[in-house]
């Protein structure tokens, strides 16, 4: 079997507490790294850390753990950007030289679930490499500026983390025309991991229990929301990735438009950001996953409990 050849993009943030606010930070990249490592028809070329869902300086560190824990280290982990692109100041770092290294011997299929500057600083720095990307698979968009990322019953809205995070990382693969992938809120919010799941993972190996057990207070925060379980986001660009007849997904157009911004509790209308937007409108080309097909949640649990 050919295995489909991988690099993945995290801001992994298993078990972390959030930078200067309470709570517990997303578990979701631990789950989409973990399926990835157990696919049979997947080879995981390397590894990069990025900022996001918490500082570099912990997702760097948990890629690490991540590889040498459960995939005998074999895999190589390399420390990304930090903060999103600056244009007017262009800084390459250790993960783009070597993710630049990898694309140079081989095509490469790129997962960015957390904000996706590593690729875009890639694009700024070897724009000659866009044809070695055979697509990237990432977790972001809507169709409309209406359609808003609900947690729990309580109104809250969430962000599109990972394109409110850089905004630019994203035009640059549109505007550089890498085949693009996208996984939504859309599809994301048919998936949910409930406690009975991390029950399940607890009597798994060792990677689904480091999983359930940092699973439980993020579960919880979820819970306290009003929610039965968590979307777990990231899971379903590595399923994607791995059995892409599970997801349902059609192509559509994607840009960049400005809207007021509803994830600011406030009346006061002068709060604005830009909405990573997908329709049948003018734009660039993506493909835009939806839906899941019947009976996925047991495919995602075998997936992971292999
Ligand atoms: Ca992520």
């Amino acid at each position: 079997m050919m295995k489909k050849k991988v690099w993945i993009d995290t801001d992994l943030s298993v078990g972390m507490t959030r930078h200067k606010r309470d709570g517990y930070c997303d578990v979701d990249d631990g789950y989409a790294v973990l399926q990835l490592m157990k696919a049979d028809n997947i080879e995981i070329c390397g590894i990069s850390a990025v900022f996001g869902n918490t500082l570099i300086e912990n997702s760097y560190p948990l890629s690490k753990q991540m590889s040498s824990d459960f995939a005998l280290g074999e895999i190589p982990v390399f420390r990304g950007a930090g903060e999103a692109i600056n244009l007017r100041e262009v800084k390459s770092n250790e993960a783009v030289e070597a993710l630049a290294e990898a694309l140079q011997k081989q095509p490469m299929i790129i997962m960015a679930i957390g904000p996706a500057t590593n690729v875009g600083l890639l694009l700024l720095k070897y724009p000659e490499l866009k044809n070695k990307i055979q697509e990237v698979v990432l977790v972001a968009g809507r169709r409309t500026a209406q359609d808003y990322f609900k947690i729990g019953n309580k109104g809250n809205h969430a962000q599109d983390l990972n394109f409110d995070l850089d905004n630019d990382a994203f035009r640059l693969m549109f505007e550089h025309g890498v085949p693009v992938t996208l996984c939504p809120f859309e599809i994301s919010n048919k998936v949910w991991v409930k406690a009975e799941d991390l029950d399940a993972l607890a009597k798994g190996d060792k990677g689904n229990q480091w999983l359930a057990e940092a699973s439980r207070a993020w579960l919880q925060q979820w819970v306290d929301q009003g929610a039965e379980g968590f979307n777990p986001f990231d899971v379903l660009a590595s399923h994607y990735i791995i059995a892409p007849e599970d997801i349902i997904s059609e192509y559509l157009n994607a840009r960049l438009e400005i809207h007021q911004d509803d994830t600011v509790k406030t009346n006061v209308k002068e709060v604005f950001k830009s909405y990573l937007l997908c329709d049948k409108k003018e734009g660039f080309p993506v493909k835009y996953c939806y839906d899941v097909v019947p009976g996925y949640h047991k495919k995602l649990m075998d997936s992971l409990l292999k």
